[in-house]
């Protein structure tokens, strides 16, 4: 399936006919030429474009072509939520932060660089992210280590279809993922109190299996658009069955290596936050239970409620098999 349409930050002479000429409908329109009924004859209008139409701040999202995914029992997390509520300590360690300090991030160019064994590598482009591969939707629950969750419709394709391009060998033990380091750009970065004392760039790690699993994507896209940069634009990581920290944002760097990587939050607190996060009701946090969460929904009190969590967040018929034989309360 051929991919993706308009993407961020892009100059008039980059864009797509489509959205010149949605622009020249809004100035149109601006102008009392075109009534509203007429705009929205077409039922390809996705929400930026129609805040666009409304003369609203432009979201600088776009739409990409993807193949749907069925939908899940759990009720999706509202859209303004999960680009509302977010962990990006780039951006400042406060939920509201990430979304009101990444507006001029910059996410055009981009280069995300895969090396594997014997120097073999590829880089991948702003637009590679989004043509080499077919998009899929894949709608995920994210179980935050702080007992929050979310559920996500995602757009992304599997790891495993960019891991085999390196063509790995047994040599290859882990895949180790890099954040952008960018102090300029992540306020985070340069200050140590907003970056929540994170020493950056931002780490993460799999090990081999679990990055080649089938439910582990790296998204380019949320809720049919590509991601805001608060969500982790261009590309970010998505290990459904893992605490979210593990799913790491604005990946500049992917290495297949033969050795266990650091990762950040184990580094900052080793005791808090394993290498292997898989999100476990039984293994409380030293400071909290993580027996139940509260999902972000449109219903309940504050809009969360409250409900228990489940091993590896409702994914152990698909992922249990990957820790057998290990003992989880040791390798949390
Ligand atoms: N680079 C980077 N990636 C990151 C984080 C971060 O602070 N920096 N936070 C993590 C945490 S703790 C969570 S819960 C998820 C949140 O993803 P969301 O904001 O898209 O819901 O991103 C993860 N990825
Ligand atoms: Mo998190």
């Amino acid at each position: 399936m051929a991919i993706k349409v308009i993407k961020h930050n892009c100059k008039d002479s980059e864009v797509t006919d489509e959205s010149v000429f949605l622009n020249r409908r809004t100035i149109l329109k601006q102008l009392g030429f075109l009534g509203g009924t007429a705009l929205l004859a077409s039922s390809s209008f996705s929400s930026p474009k129609a805040d666009l139409l409304m003369g609203k701040e432009i979201d600088p999202s776009v739409s990409l072509n993807f193949t749907k995914a069925e939908p899940i029992s759990d009720e999706l997390t509202q859209e303004k939520k999960a680009v509302s509520h977010n962990n990006f300590y780039e951006f400042g360690s406060q939920k509201h932060q990430p979304a009101e300090l990444s507006k001029n991030f910059r996410v055009k160019p981009w280069s995300l660089k895969v090396t594997g064994e014997n120097k073999n590598s590829i880089e991948l482009s702003y637009d590679d992210l989004f043509d080499m591969f077919d998009l899929e939707e894949r709608i995920y629950r994210l179980r935050c280590v702080e007992a929050w969750s979310m559920v996500i419709p995602w757009i992304g394709f599997p790891l495993n279809k960019l891991i085999n391009k390196l063509a790995p060998t047994s040599n290859t033990k882990y895949v180790r993922f890099q954040t952008l380091y960018n102090p300029e750009q992540m306020p985070g970065q340069r200050n140590y109190f907003l970056g929540g004392g994170i020493n950056y760039p931002y780490v993460e790690g799999l090990r081999i299996d679990e990055a080649m699993h089938p439910l582990t994507i790296l998204a380019v896209g949320l809720y049919g658009k590509s991601l805001p940069p608060q969500n982790g634009a261009p590309v970010r990581l998505v290990v459904p069955w893992k605490y979210g920290f593990k799913s790491i944002k604005s990946i500049v760097g992917i290495d297949l290596i033969p050795k266990k990587p650091n990762t950040t939050w184990n580094l900052l607190a080793d005791n808090e936050y394993g290498f292997y996060a898989n999100v476990n009701p039984e293994v409380d946090h030293p400071r909290w239970s993580q027996g139940y969460e509260r999902r972000i929904t449109s219903g309940g009190i504050f809009n969360q409620t409250r409900i228990k969590t489940l091993p590896f967040n409702g994914y152990a018929d698909e992922v249990a098999q990957l820790y057998k034989g290990m003992d989880l309360r040791k390798y949390y």
